[in-house]
């Protein structure tokens, strides 16, 4: 089994590589932020729940994101060959919660790649695809809520990973296909190929 977190601050492109990636890997995209915007738009009590926090720019509590990313694992385990985890963990309690849930099925994270992006250019990305998204959190005034929650609360995560020795940095500016292949490069690494 090949499993891998996308790591990085908000507009690192986490969604937009991990689509890429999924194909050429096979492998199964499990994103907190697209699972939230379905049980927002199914208008469920989690996605009731969760609105008011995304649209702040904070992150929905881990009790909400944990038991939601529990189910989706269990719904999907028998059918895939690994998993690539965009937005989740966002904070520590998260990724010992994903450590243990693998652990049940016997398996591990094998790699956690952050994108590096400085705050200019990702503000400029979320403000840009606001104009088109109708995402109600993709303002100027809420990247800025955002990356502090990510400074402060996601960070650690890193920190985590790294303990592990699993934590590798790739640079996540420049085109979307270089990055694909910067990306690729170490997951082929990780696999031996
Ligand atoms: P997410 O859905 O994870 O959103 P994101 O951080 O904005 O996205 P990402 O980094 O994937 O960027 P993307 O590829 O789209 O989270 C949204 C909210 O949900 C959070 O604020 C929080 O409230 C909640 N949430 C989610 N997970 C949670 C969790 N685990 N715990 C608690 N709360 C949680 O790229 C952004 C833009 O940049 C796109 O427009 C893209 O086209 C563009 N782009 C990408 N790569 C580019 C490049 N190389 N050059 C130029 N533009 C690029």
């Amino acid at each position: 089994m090949l499993n891998l977190i996308l790591f990085g601050p908000p507009g690192s492109g986490k969604g937009t590589q991990a689509l890429r990636l999924v194909e050429r890997y096979q492998l199964c995209h499990i994103s907190s932020g697209d699972l939230l915007r379905e049980e927002r738009a199914n208008n469920t009590p989690l996605g009731q729940e969760a609105q008011k926090y995304m649209d702040a720019g904070q992150l929905v509590p881990d009790a909400v994101v944990i038991g939601m990313i529990s189910n989706k694992i269990d719904q999907q385990w028998d059918s895939i060959k690994g998993v690539i985890f965009d937005g989740f963990p966002r904070t520590a309690a998260q990724a010992v919660a994903l450590d243990e849930m693998l652990a049940q099925k016997n398996t591990q994270i094998n790699q956690v790649i952050a994108l590096e992006v400085s705050l200019e250019e990702l503000t400029q990305r979320i403000v840009e695809r606001g104009k088109v998204s109708g995402r109600t959190d993709d303002t100027a005034e809420t990247v800025v809520k955002r990356y502090e929650e990510y400074q402060n609360k996601t960070l650690p995560v890193a920190q985590h990973y790294k303990q592990q020795n699993k934590l590798v940095a790739v640079k996540g500016e420049g085109s979307i296909d270089d990055i694909t292949a910067a990306l690729s490069t170490v997951v082929d690494h990780n696999i031996g190929q």
